[in-house]
């Protein structure tokens, strides 16, 4: 039977919601708006409707992707709900063309066509560009304008064909709970004296940029910035006509450099600015039974630096006065990915909150899938609701990073670039020794992570490290390649303490753990296992590391926040799930030296073998040794609370002085993991791959667990695509992730981690192939910037297959 389903909002998320929904079974759905339908106020009502499938995220891409597809096969009445009149971004400074050749590649390794143009093409597509304005191009065919009050409206008559009701003026004031679970929703009859209640076995929360309101009715923070963003209508532009119905035919157009957009309304020219002032509002302060509440006035001052840029690159708007311009509202993330999932203590409360109307389809579709078969079929840990620490949610963190994003929205934002404040927000125990030591830092998920250290700068290998020029010489050091060599010539320290840790007690936790993950982790005391996290097909959710401490007593070696998400919500009465990383702390002690430096300062029996734990000393510092590497190397992470940090650092920095230690940074760690071909989760493997697909069959039990049947049944077919190490045939040639594969002319995969591996002097780039191109030896190319760098697939791991440096 169908559950009840109340979806709060009828914008373009709601009421995708309720088709996707609809469309899978589920046909007992509500839809619920405070506005009149199909008009009701929110940012929906009145968004200009660009389509773009660009994005930083492949996620993303893929929800714009399906936006594209399933509004170009809608219409309201025979009048459109997308105009795929393409896209077109323009550069007009030469840091932005190597932009757009980075984005045709990613656009490349999602599979949507692109083409970088130069500038006499450009004012061939587009009507107002000359070409003496643009450096270059890059078009999109497939985008275009998506209409998003008919798009509600169409996706809203197809779910009410198949049993959904929609009504307006249905203002959500409470959310009806029992136990810990959702029973319904109160209303008030917007502006009038009428109630209502609808009981509901699921709510899903769509409420845009109500959010933060909504989700305080459940305690719920709903971490996002509602914030206007200007956007204006000119009168007749010389060069415009009038297009009737259609209202548009050249492609949308964006002026990153200048952060506006346009796009055109027949013979008139919409345009966008993100060049303003960040203006949040406070969304306790919005009124409330406006029709437009979504709207704000236009600010003058905002707009004249805007349109004097619009101007300079269309000179067709010279002497073109703006005809109508507003302040409209919409919402904006710390991160700048949307937030969907479920509330994390009241089961059946789940929420779509800031997303675009781009990405909108995509997101329902998403959400539709989770609540009805379990799990998208996309990856969505990035967008999970629980990804956030705490004070990642503090409204002061979230106003000043969502503000940050509202800047930078068009900017050419490098992944390892440091954000602005507010900062730092997480540090180890080890922060000022790893400042003393010239750490270059950035920050990732909250926790400030030195990249490389400037006192490792004369170290004398920093000379063999290949040079590096542009986008893969950002945030990066030839140092970092001389730290990943001292390891493995001497020994390095690495700060483990961002390391999701997660304590499970209690009786039943073998049970729980061993009923949830890949591997068998009923194991004797003392050992630490390596397993996985699947959903119900078998894709990898996560890799843990288990270490049983005692017969109902684990620690958990996780991947963030959502990881603990999972096991608080799946841990059965008595079994208790805590999250231990903010009060303890770590660092990897790894390289044939280790032993030397950790016997000088422990005087415990430290013969315990690989993946073993042991509770130690180091000087009076008490211990908890795993003897695991994730760089290859013989060593130890050693865990102790978050007060002893300093001295644990000190104690192993005096013992490796005469060792030749370094303290090593991220890069160092990312090259040596990735010669050693261990994977990182959420980068390499998500929940869309299987485990013997990511290489990970070797963790995998037969069981019952989540995806049991999947794994086995993928053991005897075989995977169809595979994880593999291409190594760049020019050991200077590294990139970055992302890029698209090449075999041929035929993009065929794309590069998950890359990194120089320095033991191997080769440029490494895993990446996702077919199985029948993922045979050692197959040459490929890597396309970077436009060129097709040459590559060989290569069988791993890439440096010391036997593993003899892990059990000397
Ligand atoms: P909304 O459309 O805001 O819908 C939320 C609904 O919830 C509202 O109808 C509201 O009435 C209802 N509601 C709230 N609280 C309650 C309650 N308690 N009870 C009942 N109902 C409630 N996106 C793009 O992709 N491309 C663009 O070019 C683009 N340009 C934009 C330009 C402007 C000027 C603006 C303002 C936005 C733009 N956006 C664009 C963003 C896009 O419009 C929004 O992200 C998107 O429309 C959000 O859809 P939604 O369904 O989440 O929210
Ligand atoms: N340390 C600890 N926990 C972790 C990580 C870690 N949990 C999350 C994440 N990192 C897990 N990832 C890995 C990846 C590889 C290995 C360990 C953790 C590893 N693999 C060996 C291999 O693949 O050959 C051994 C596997 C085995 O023997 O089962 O070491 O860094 N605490």
């Amino acid at each position: 039977m169908s559950p009840r389903v109340v979806v709060i909002g009828s914008g373009v998320v709601g009421a995708a919601v309720a088709d996707e929904l609809t469309e899978r079974g589920w046909t007992d759905v509500t839809v619920l708006d405070r506005g009149a339908l199909f008009l009701p106020g929110g940012s929906s009502s009145h968004a200009p409707g660009l389509v773009f499938q660009a994005s930083p995220s492949r996620t993303m891409a893929r929800f714009a992707q399906y936006t594209v597809e399933k509004l170009s096969s809608l219409d309201l009445d025979g009048r459109w709900c997308f105009n795929q009149v393409g896209g077109l971004e323009v550069a007009t400074e030469p840091a932005r063309v190597d932009e757009l050749w980075r984005r045709h590649g990613f656009l490349s390794s999602v599979g949507v066509a692109s083409a970088v143009v130069g500038p006499d093409e450009c004012a061939a597509l587009h009507p107002l560009v000359p070409a003496g304005n643009v450096l270059a191009g890059l078009h999109i065919p497939t985008d275009g304008l998506a209409k998003a009050p008919r798009a509600v409206e169409a996706q809203a008559r197809r779910a009410i064909a198949r049993g959904a009701r929609f009504l307006g003026e249905q203002r959500v004031v409470e959310i009806l709970r029992d136990r810990g679970r959702v029973t319904g929703v109160r209303t008030e009859t917007t502006g009038g004296p009428g109630q209502d209640t609808f009981p509901a076995d699921v709510v899903v929360q769509c409420t845009g940029f109500w959010g933060p309101l909504t989700g305080a009715l459940v305690d719920l923070p709903t971490p996002l910035l509602p914030m206007a963003h200007q956007y204006a209508r000119t009168a007749p532009v010389p060069g415009l006509r009038d297009l009737g119905a259609r209202e548009a035919t050249a492609p949308i157009l964006r002026h990153q450099d200048r952060d506006l957009y346009f796009r055109e309304h027949g013979e008139r020219l919409g345009i966008g600015s993100y060049a303003h002032r960040p203006i949040p509002i406070d969304p306790a302060n919005l009124p409330t039974h406006t029709e437009m509440p979504s709207s704000f006035d236009f600010t003058p001052e905002d707009w004249a630096p805007a349109y004097a840029d619009a101007q300079a690159l269309l000179p067709a708007l010279q002497g073109v006065e703006v005809e109508h311009g507003f302040n409209g509202v919409f919402s904006f993330t710390a991160d700048g990915m949307p937030l969907l999932g479920e509330h994390p203590d009241l089961q059946g409360y789940w929420v779509a909150e800031a997303v675009w109307v781009t990405h909108s389809c995509g997101v329902a579709r998403a959400l539709a899938e989770w609540l009805v078969d379990g799990h998208p079929s996309l990856d969505v840990h990035a967008c999970d609701l629980n990804r956030f620490t705490e004070a990642q949610r503090s409204p002061a963190h979230v106003a000043q990073r969502a503000a940050r994003n509202f800047v930078e929205v068009y900017d050419i934002v490098h992944p390892l670039d440091p954000p602005a404040g507010p900062r730092p927000m997480r540090t180890s125990p080890f922060h000022l020794r790893q400042q003393e030591l010239g750490a270059v830092f950035t920050e990732i998920g909250g926790w400030e992570r030195p990249l490389w250290f400037e006192s490792n700068a004369g170290l004398p290998d920093v000379a063999r490290i290949p040079t590096r020029e542009g986008w893969a010489a950002r945030n990066w050091s030839p140092i970092a390649g001389a730290e990943a060599l001292a390891t493995r010539d001497r020994v390095g320290l690495y700060d483990m303490t961002p390391l999701t840790r997660v304590e499970v007690s209690g009786p039943g936790a073998c049970a729980f753990l061993d009923g949830l993950t890949t591997n068998k982790v009923d194991v004797a005391v003392g050992r630490v296992v390596y397993t996985l996290m699947l959903t119900a097909t078998g894709g990898v959710l996560s890799d843990l590391t288990v270490t049983r401490l005692d017969e109902e007593l684990f620690q958990v070696g996780a991947n963030g926040e959502v990881d603990v998400d999972r096991l608080r919500r799946l841990a059965p009465p008595g079994v208790s799930v805590r999250d231990v990383t903010a009060g303890t702390c770590g660092v990897g002690l790894w390289g044939p030296r280790a032993l030397d430096v950790l016997s000088s300062v422990s005087s415990d029996d430290l013969s315990f073998g690989y993946f073993r734990a042991k509770k130690i000393h180091i000087g009076a510092v008490p211990v908890l040794a795993l003897r695991v590497s994730y760089v290859g190397e013989l060593g130890w992470e050693l865990y102790t609370t978050a007060d002893q940090g300093l001295a644990l650092w000190d104690a192993l920095w005096a013992a490796g002085a005469g060792h030749g230690m370094v303290a090593a940074g991220r890069h160092a760690f990312t090259s040596l993991r990735l010669e050693k071909g261990y994977r990182a989760s959420g980068v390499d493997m998500t929940s869309e791959d299987l485990p013997a697909e990511a290489g990970l069959a070797f963790a995998v039990k037969p069981g019952e667990y989540p995806g049991a049947a999947t794994v086995s049944a993928e053991r005897t077919a075989g995977p169809r695509r595979r994880l593999v190490p291409v190594l760049m045939d020019d050991p200077a040639d590294v990139v970055t992730g992302a890029e698209p594969v090449y075999s041929g002319d035929t993009p065929v995969g794309y590069v998950t981690s890359a990194a120089y591996g320095p033991t191997i002097d080769a440029g490494i780039a895993y990446a996702w192939l077919p199985a029948e191109l993922a045979t050692p030896g197959t040459a490929v190319a890597v396309e970077y910037f436009g060129a097709r760098l040459p590559g060989v697939v290569a069988a791993e791991p890439l440096f010391d297959p036997e593993g003899k440096r892990l059990r000397p």
